[in-house]
């Protein structure tokens, strides 16, 4: 719908001045600009932390709209407890603020002897679509300490 307005907004100003098409390609270009941008927005006072999402899929590859449950792995390492994640804070997705996990659950996955944290989240809530490439997620710690972690993947069966 919006992008059928644009279209036709964008095809009357063609009619008219110079000026006013020029005016309208710098703007395009900001907004096209401006969409990674909002996507890789980072929150500075964050800890960095490791995530993986589907752990032994190598590469990862993500099928957007199947339903389904995505697992996410956020491990522990030597200064990072993810136990002390409060998952009710926990959201993933395109920009880490789409989806709640569904349940979560402790295990060591990396088998470092540090325990880790699963969290699963149903696909459809996480916003990944075709062509998406990272995925973020965002937690706080009991401690009131922010985490963010990223991922990358590829999108599978979004046609060629
Ligand atoms: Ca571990």
């Amino acid at each position: 719908m919006g992008a059928c307005n644009a279209r036709r907004d964008e095809s009357a100003v063609r009619r008219q001045a110079g000026v006013a098409l020029l005016a309208t390609f710098f703007l395009g270009s900001l907004v096209n600009y401006a969409i990674p941008v909002v996507l890789a927005d980072t929150n500075p006072g964050a800890r960095v932390v490791r995530i993986d999402i589907k752990p032994g899929d190598e590469p990862t590859t993500v099928t957007p709209g199947r339903r389904g449950v995505l697992p996410v792995v956020l491990y522990s390492g030597a200064t990072f407890d993810a136990a002390k994640v409060d998952a009710k804070s926990i959201r993933f997705g395109a920009t880490g603020t789409e989806a709640q996990p569904m349940r979560t659950s402790m295990e060591d996955v990396d088998a470092d002897g540090r325990i880790d944290l699963i969290t699963m989240f149903r696909m459809q809530q996480t916003g990944i679509e075709c062509g998406h490439t990272m995925a973020v997620l965002r937690g706080r710690t009991y401690d009131g300490e922010d985490i963010e972690g990223r991922a990358v993947f590829k999108t599978a069966g979004c046609g060629s």
